[in-house]
């Protein structure tokens, strides 16, 4: 019981959110939350947009219109397609606002007094036809390992072989518009100086090892020994362009040069946090969750950001904690919580929409919690995964309709038709009953284990396996024909059925938060006592004493039929 700092990665504003983000950080994080505030700990949710950096200018760039229309669309409609998939951020904060720029500008100063920035001039790629510097990404030529013709300036796809940008053979420059040659041209840029925290980050590496009790996923944790391997080098923390955060000094030239996207974005996981407690009318409750020792810090992110979140970030706050005042620090993360990606499935209907499904899209149509159930029931916590129209259509009827869905109307409907909608005291409870109470208890407490260990793809199949153990308990006792021969045995039978029903419901709260609830009002839980603070451990026979009125059943998932989906529309 304590207080608790969860984060999911900042998502670009320069498009919708898809599927992949979802399975990735959100849906995991959104999870975790729930699961957390259930076993009574006092939680933030912290997201938001990142709105800085080349993602941005380009998409500007290729609309023709100004970074800032790019993002106000993108942080609005992001923020409207998490919320329909259930995903409940406390706040849903942007690194534009003025209190994020203040505090990054912050942290480049104190890191700069300390000597852990220095600057140096470099020579950099310009396009004088688009009158811009290039980052390494946008300039593409000729691979001087194997002669693709197409490598980009930050790698080459066919060889993956390191080189600089300065390597490429007929360099050309890759924006929209222009295949100019780039020339190259002297300039002044900011480096954070990683090599002189590599001792401190090889102790925080080795400090979420195997084995430790805030271990790492394999992952996080190879991705971050990665790099610690090969060495810190200093990295450059600016870059030539006009959007983004302005570097605090004063000198000719810097107007045109802002700090580096990746530099500000982590940033926002204090900004926000601030801003959220400023909401509140706290402004300084934000300091029990970053200032306190005894409260965790869980990022979720997609393996593509570990380097980001596992070295540059805490990096950047064993910085700035030198050079603060004691008042004035930041823990450090406990939990790096790194998803593999989610592929998309060669299927006709996801490649038009270039191998993409957005997320508000998907809910309005099939809803959030089949959704939910799909992207927890394939998490790729271990591996990449593959999201197929099919595999969907297959899991949802297969499982959610057949399993879970089955299972609750079957129980629910036959209390309702022959046990006057009270669940029955029943005879006593024979050894199908005993049984099946200890299915209830295995499976709470090993799905409650799986969440505390940030399995959550496990969390789930093992309450499924409970649904299926319902089933096959419901199918051998045969409560119909049971109802003709020995009413005080068919009772039992139903009454063991309704704590299962129940303990589902409340297994599942966490992983679908609309649906649980539902199930739960039919026992004549509100609600708001659903989701109480602290009811992790709520046991469900409490909630099917006999003689519990039952609320009228719903069909909870309706199946999908082959119409239904897009290839057939
Ligand atoms: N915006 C990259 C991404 O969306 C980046 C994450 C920032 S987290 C501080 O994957
Ligand atoms: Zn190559």
């Amino acid at each position: 019981m304590g207080k608790v700092l969860v984060t999911a990665a900042l998502p670009y504003a320069n498009g919708r959110v898809h599927l992949g983000h979802l399975a990735g950080a959100y849906l995991p994080a959104d999870t975790y939350v729930r699961w957390r505030r259930l076993k009574g700990d006092d939680v933030v949710f912290i997201c938001g947009s990142d709105e800085h950096g080349v993602p941005i200018t380009l998409s500007a760039l290729k609309r023709k219109c100004s970074p800032q229309e790019v993002v106000d669309e993108f942080h609005k409609a992001n923020g409207a397609a998490f919320a329909a998939a259930g995903v409940a951020f406390d706040i849903w904060g942007r690194t534009s606002s003025p209190e994020h720029h203040a505090l990054s500008q912050d942290f480049f100063a104190k890191l700069l007094s300390k000597g852990y920035i220095d600057r140096r001039e470099i020579q950099q790629y310009y396009s004088e036809k688009s009158k811009m510097f290039l980052p390494d990404r946008y300039v593409e030529g000729t691979c001087p390992h194997c002669g693709n013709e197409r490598a980009r300036g930050d790698e080459c796809e066919n060889c993956q072989k390191p080189y600089e940008v300065t390597d490429l053979k007929n360099p050309r420059s890759a924006l929209p518009g222009d295949d100019s040659a780039p020339v190259l041209k002297a300039t002044s840029h900011w480096f954070l100086r990683l090599d002189t925290f590599q001792p401190r980050l090889e102790r925080y590496v080795a400090a979420h090892g195997e084995g430790q009790s805030e271990a790492w996923r394999n992952n996080t944790l190879r991705g971050a020994e990665g790099w610690l391997k090969l060495g810190l080098r200093a990295r450059c923390i600016t870059r030539d362009t006009e959007w983004g955060v302005k570097i605090p000094l004063s000198e000719p030239g810097i107007d045109g040069k802002r700090l580096y996207v990746w530099f500000d974005a982590p940033i926002g996981y204090v900004t926000f946090t601030q801003q959220l407690f400023a909401q509140r009318g706290n402004p300084e409750g934000w300091r029990e969750y970053w200032q306190n020792p005894a409260c965790p810090i869980y990022n979720f992110i997609g393996k593509d950001n570990i380097p980001f979140h596992a070295i540059t970030w805490p990096a950047m706050e064993f910085g700035y904690n030198d050079a603060a005042a004691d008042g004035n620090k930041y823990e450090i993360a406990s939990q790096v919580v790194a998803n593999e990606f989610l592929n998309f499935g060669a299927d006709k209907f996801s490649k038009s929409r270039g191998n993409l499904i957005e997320i508000g899209w998907f809910v309005e149509k099939y809803g959030a919690e089949s959704l939910r159930y799909y992207l927890t029931a394939v998490a790729p916590e271990e591996n990449d995964s593959t999201f197929t129209w099919e595999d969907y259509a297959r899991r949802y009827n297969g499982e959610l309709a057949d399993v879970l869905g089955n299972f609750v109307h079957r129980t629910l409907t036959f209390t309702h038709k022959y046990f006057d909608a009270k669940i029955p005291e029943g005879g006593p409870a024979g050894d199908g009953e005993g049984k099946l109470r200890a299915e209830i208890s295995a499976a709470l407490s090993e799905s409650a284990k799986h969440l505390d260990g940030l399995r959550f793809k496990a969390g789930l199949a093992r309450l499924m396996d409970l649904a299926r153990a319902g089933n096959r308990f419901f199918d051998e006792k045969a409560p119909w024909a049971q109802r003709k021969t020995d009413l005080h045995a068919c009772g039992a039978t139903i009454r063991v059925c309704c704590e299962t029903t129940a303990a589902l419901a409340l297994g599942l709260r966490p992983f679908l938060p609309g649906s649980a609830p539902k199930i739960l009002k039919s026992f004549g839980l509100a609600a708001e006592d659903a989701f109480k603070p602290g009811s992790a451990g709520l046991d469900p026979r409490s909630i099917t004493q006999p003689g519990t009125p039952l609320a009228p059943p719903e069909v909870p998932f309706k199946k999908l039929e082959e119409k239904d989906l897009p290839a057939a529309q």
